[in-house]
């Protein structure tokens, strides 16, 4: 057969028995890929418009203004893409071995790392692999002497509403933390998706799963989930300590605890993710050096070293200043010592700190001067002093009685 586009057939030429094996193909070809799933959808989300309105109207953006640009672009695959008729939702999991998190979050002394970023960064590795699976369609198509169809990968990063694409194209059901829950897999995975021309047929949603259930609520740190479904983001410790740029509001900073880039809560008191299968990707293990961290060794690090270590991993979008930031919330949260009142000293006295992370050293310095007197007023209270609190306490206990391979 000549593959020169002008022999080639329109897309339109495929009938639906072709579309219906295409579409099972691309399932088979999206696992063979790497990803866990594979659901195909169409571009109508108009029904997420007003609530996306409502949404940002409430400012739930924060400072995040890539949310409030582009319009209604993100509920419109067919205007980010133009020629789209259908939305490929694909989800790769992340859940590493030995996440340790009760383990981690019982020890004031090390930093919490959100658990989808302790490895390589996501983006890029998703998007190629979307590619691959365009290049795959596109291979097919060639061999049935079909033109090529225009296809876009998309991951995290795009003006597009992955979640309820994924929900529409039956990957999973939206839990009441607002992430995407699939009854076999929990929510441990990334989305993203592959816009495309072909109209091939579509998948059925799941049915909602939470039931009664109101775990992830009631245990959020910082009440960010306001409603059942609705996140307000600049609540969320992920955007108070990854995407927010300035100083982190005071009346968050004690609830941060020792989390220093992200949040799992929600998902780790999450009762279907007890059963949550691990990554398949050696890419999201966690590197050594984030493994259960202390909080003063990774002050210490300079710049360079913050570079250096964090090289091809999402936690160095955030750059050095704001790191300090969050670890310094966290040595605030730590039970008191002068060894870390004195690193946090030390440490404003560097070149590397600006004026925004000098104030949450001072904030800092503070909370653990405050602690230290208060022990001295009631020694017989050091042995029994806990700087967790009672959320954190019930999210442990939780993960240890409900995660016990991961806890
Ligand atoms: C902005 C953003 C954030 C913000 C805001 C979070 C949020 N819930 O919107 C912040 C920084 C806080 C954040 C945090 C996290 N994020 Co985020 N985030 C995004 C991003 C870029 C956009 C999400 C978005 O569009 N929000 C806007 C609001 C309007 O959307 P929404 O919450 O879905 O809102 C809907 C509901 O409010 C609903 N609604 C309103 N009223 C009502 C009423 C009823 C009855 C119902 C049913 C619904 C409903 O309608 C709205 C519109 O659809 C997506 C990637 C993408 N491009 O989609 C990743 C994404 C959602 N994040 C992801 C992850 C992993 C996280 C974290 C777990 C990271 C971490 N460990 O720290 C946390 C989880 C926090 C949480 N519980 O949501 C994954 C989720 C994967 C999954 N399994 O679902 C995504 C898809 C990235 C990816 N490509 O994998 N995130
Ligand atoms: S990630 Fe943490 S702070 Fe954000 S909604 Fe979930 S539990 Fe709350
Ligand atoms: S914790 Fe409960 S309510 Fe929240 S998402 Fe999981 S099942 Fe749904």
């Amino acid at each position: 057969m000549s593959d020169t586009p002008s022999q080639l057939a329109p897309i339109d030429s495929l009938t639906s028995t072709q579309l219906g094996e295409l579409a099972l193909n691309i399932k088979v070809w999206g696992q063979e890929l790497g990803f866990a799933q594979i659901g195909i959808c169409d571009t109508d989300l108009s029904a997420e418009e007003p609530k996306l309105q409502a949404w940002l109207d409430k400012d739930y953006h924060g400072d995040m203004g890539y949310m409030a640009n582009h319009g209604m672009m993100r509920a419109r695959a067919y205007e980010l893409h133009p020629g789209t008729v259908r939305v490929i939702s694909a989800r790769m999991n992340y859940l590493p071995p030995e996440a340790g998190f009760a383990f981690n979050l019982k020890d004031p002394n090390l930093g919490y790392i959100s658990r989808y970023a302790g490895g390589r960064d996501y983006h890029k590795m998703i998007r190629n692999r979307l590619k691959k699976l365009g290049d795959r369609i596109e291979a097919e198509l060639k061999e049935l002497g079909i033109s090529k169809p225009n296809s876009r990968p998309f991951v995290d990063s795009a003006p597009i509403l992955e979640r309820p694409l994924a929900d529409k194209a039956g990957l999973g059901w939206t839990g009441k933390h607002s992430l995407l829950l699939n009854q076999d897999a929990g929510s441990w995975f990334f989305l993203g998706e592959l816009l495309i021309d072909l109209p091939l047929p579509v998948d059925i949603p799941v049915v909602e799963g939470c039931n009664t259930c109101v775990a992830c609520i009631k245990s959020c740190p910082t009440n960010a989930i306001v409603e059942p479904y609705i996140v307000d983001g600049s609540r969320c410790i992920s955007y108070l300590t990854i995407e927010l740029q300035g100083a982190i509001p005071v009346e968050f900073r004690e609830a941060i605890g020792n989390r220093i880039y992200g949040c799992d809560d929600c998902q780790l008191v999450c009762p279907v993710n007890a059963k949550a299968p691990l990554t398949e990707e050696s890419d999201f293990h966690t590197r050594a050096s984030l493994k259960q961290p202390r909080l003063l060794e990774l002050f210490a690090w300079s710049e360079a070293e913050f570079l250096k270590l964090t090289e091809g991993s999402p936690i160095r979008r955030i750059g050095h200043a704001r790191w300090l930031r969050n670890i310094a919330v966290a040595l605030g949260n730590a039970p008191s010592s002068e060894e870390i009142i004195t690193a946090l000293e030390a440490r404003k006295l560097s070149s590397e700190v600006d004026e925004m992370v000098t104030e949450h050293i001072d904030w800092a310095v503070n909370q653990q001067r405050q602690k230290l007197e208060q022990q001295k007023a009631q020694p017989e209270a050091t042995l029994t002093y806990n700087t967790q609190s009672r959320k954190t306490q019930r999210v442990i206990r939780s993960i240890e009685k409900g995660l016990p391979r991961d806890a």
